[in-house]
């Protein structure tokens, strides 16, 4: 025993010791290197890299379940029942393997240029820059009948591993809490996590993951805001089930496609609805790509090819006619997920597949199992070139409907629209565009603004249906054409971000449920026919205040109801009987310019929230639920909300 104590006082300094903190040194030094950033992304990123390594273990067979919690004071604990940490003392550096996980920082992380997590390794990739990242941090394992424990501050060990009691099972819970040192943001978003964990699911078929908020904040939402376990059998096929849950599928079962060339594994499934539009979702090692890459590139090209040849074969196409790719996706929900060593990933945003021996891998598996399936189905087949057929005489009367509107509205004469109030400053990069609803929050905000490099665009009225409407209707919709103008982009497949006249896009819209139902309306079509705005992160939300504190000549204001408490406290000091008056912001109208300025466009204090493409794969289904044709759905979407839901107007 008082040899051991000794070696580890010696070892404390030596040079692997020194290497292992300037490790974790570095990655408090530029954090954003190993979680892409330090804000609310950041924050949600450190989740993703724990659960990551449970997944691990799930996809090398020894776990089934998987448990996120969020705490109270917002922490986070994952359990899962693996096989535990090992926890031997290791022969190279003397200390247990559970410790060399959490303080050593492994190479190739995600934003260090991939890396394929093999499975059965001790690898525990990204678990050390969460210790590093952590005010604090511990760690339980279940094995061998004990539970082990350890405990780290800002990376550093405050407690060596030990035995503090007995088990009759395995498994591994780590808790931790972000550093407030370290990042602008520390309020975890249940959705947030619950969109990834389902995603999770999905992508690994059978296992359970659990997410629970345990927040005080939290207690009077309702059960299924607060807790979601998840479990699909079906694995990406109840993705797309999922994809297509509020839509009408125009055949019954979700196609699904797999196979496999040397390391690399890939599989498909898909299913058409009788709508117009396509959700193509791809993941590389269980990563979205949202960028794309290979594994779409691979998947498209066999599509067109496979349904143009079938239609030629069975006559349903003349020998000059074809469909083109746009045909063949109208209506297509699909999930491609691949899974190979060396992911390169690539792009604006590192979030594009790079690797092209899985373009002709996915073309191999398509070209082969979708041609023979249309075989078998031929009902299935004929039903699929004819929606594409449709789609595609549509996209020919809608090519003619665009030029006579273009000439009509003037889409390229050069002139802006009347509701815009233009900036003077002409870098793209450096203007903003407020987009706003309402007359009265238009006005504000063209009197509180920069018009340096600020513009107001403001909207109002009834929105178009999206979901209804191909884009001929879109170019010629009063409501749309002055936002296409101002952007200056265009849309579709003519849509051109380099022609974009603003790099920041963001929606201000009022925190209640009309508020929601505009900035769904604006995601969507974004997502449909700008999706680029949205890859290349250009599409943001305002953050305006909710609350309006004052005590004697002091204003302050308050963006959460935790920040409200904080605030008012502070306003009382030491003297609890002081009156503070609290008034909730009801709208943006009723913020006079000034007020606008200083809570919610002044750049130097404004909160922005940047729209990820998860955030407009959820706008795509709650806009169909609230404007498709099924009444059970919106009912229900209504119920659940029923607090905000008074005043909505569908
Ligand atoms: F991120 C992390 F490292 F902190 C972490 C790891 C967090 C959580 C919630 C779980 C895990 C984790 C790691 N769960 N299960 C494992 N498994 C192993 O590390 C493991 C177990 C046994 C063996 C073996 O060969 O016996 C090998 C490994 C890699």
């Amino acid at each position: 025993m008082q040899e051991e104590v000794m070696t580890k006082v010696e070892t404390q300094y030596d040079a692997s010791e020194i290497q292992v903190l300037e490790g974790l040194e570095a990655v408090r030094k530029r954090p954003g290197m190993y979680i892409g950033s330090t804000s609310s992304s950041g924050l949600h990123h450190l989740v993703y890299e724990i659960v990551d390594n449970a997944i691990d273990e799930a996809l090398a067979g020894y776990c089934t379940e998987i448990t996120v919690a969020i705490n109270e004071g917002n922490t986070i604990t994952v359990t899962d029942n693996g096989r535990g940490i090992p926890v031997d003392i290791q022969a190279q550096t003397g200390k247990p393997a559970l410790e060399v996980v959490y303080t050593v920082l492994h190479a190739g992380g995600k934003f260090g240029g991939g890396g394929y997590k093999v499975s059965g390794g001790l690898h525990g990739v990204g678990a050390s820059v969460v210790n590093a990242l952590s005010e604090w941090l511990w760690v339980q394992v279940h094995r061998d009948g004990k539970i082990h424990e350890m405990r780290f501050a800002r990376g550093h060990v405050t407690q060596e591993m030990k035995v503090v009691g007995e088990t009759d099972h395995t498994g591994t819970t780590v808790c931790f809490k972000p550093d407030p040192e370290m990042f602008e943001e520390l309020q975890y978003s249940y959705d947030t996590l619950h969109t990834r964990m389902r995603e999770e699911a999905f992508l690994n078929a059978g296992l359970r993951i659990t997410i629970r908020d345990e927040r005080e904040s939290s207690k009077d939402l309702p059960e299924n805001k607060r807790q979601d376990s998840m479990c699909y059998e079906g694995g990406i096929r109840e993705f797309v089930t999922w994809l297509n849950k509020n839509k009408t599928p125009i055949h019954e079962n979700v196609l699904y496609f797999s196979g496999g060339k040397d390391e690399s594994v890939a599989e498909i499934a898909m299913q058409y609805n009788d709508g117009y539009n396509e959700m193509t979702l791809s993941f590389a090692n269980n990563v979205h790509t949202p960028e794309g890459g290979m594994h779409e590139e691979g998947f498209r090209r066999a599509l067109t090819t496979v349904l143009n040849n079938y239609g030629h074969r069975v006559k349903m196409l003349k020998d000059e006619e074809k469909v083109s790719g746009e045909d063949v996706r109208e209506g297509l929900a699909c999930v491609i997920s691949v899974k190979l060593p060396n992911a390169q990933f690539e792009g604006q945003t590192k979030q594009k597949l790079g690797n092209s021996e899985i373009r002709t891998l996915v073309n191999n598996i398509i070209s082969d199992k979708l041609a023979a399936f249309l075989e078998e189905n031929p009902a299935v087949g004929r039903m699929i070139l004819d929606k594409a057929l449709m789609a595609s005489r549509a996209r020919e009367a809608a090519k003619k409907a665009r030029e006579s509107v273009r000439r009509k509205t003037g889409l390229e004469s050069g002139q802006m629209p009347e509701k815009l109030q233009d900036c003077n400053e002409r870098d793209p990069a450096l203007c903003e565009i407020y987009i706003v609803e309402g007359d009265s929050a238009g006005g504000s905000a063209v009197q509180g603004r920069d018009s340096r490099f600020q513009a107001i665009l403001s909207m109002w009225g009834k929105m178009l249906n999206v979901e209804k409407a191909r884009a001929d209707k879109i170019y010629g919709n009063d409501k749309l054409s002055p936002l296409i103008v101002a952007l200056g982009a265009g849309i579709g497949d003519e849509f051109n971000v380099e022609k974009l006249r603003y790099h920041k896009i963001i929606i201000m819209a009022d925190a209640d449920v009309d508020g929601a139902h505009i900035r769904t309306l604006l995601l969507t079509f974004f997502f449909r026919y700008m999706r680029p705005l949205i890859e290349r992160g250009y599409v943001y939300s305002a953050v305006p205040p909710l609350y309006k504190l004052t005590r004697g000549r002091t204003v302050r204001v308050a963006y959460s109801d935790d920040e409200r408490d904080k605030i008012s406290a502070e306003l009382r000091g030491d003297n609890p009987n002081v009156k503070v008056d609290i008034s909730r912001f009801k709208g943006l109208g009723e913020m006079d310019p000034h007020e606008l300025w200083e809570t919610t466009m002044n750049p130097v204090k404004r909160t922005l929230r940047r729209i990820t493409i998860d955030d407009a794969v959820a706008a795509d289904q709650i806009f169909t639920v609230l404007m498709g044709e099924e009444v059970e759905p919106r009912k229900e979407w209504i119920e659940k909300n029923a607090q905000y839901a008074v005043n909505i107007d569908i």
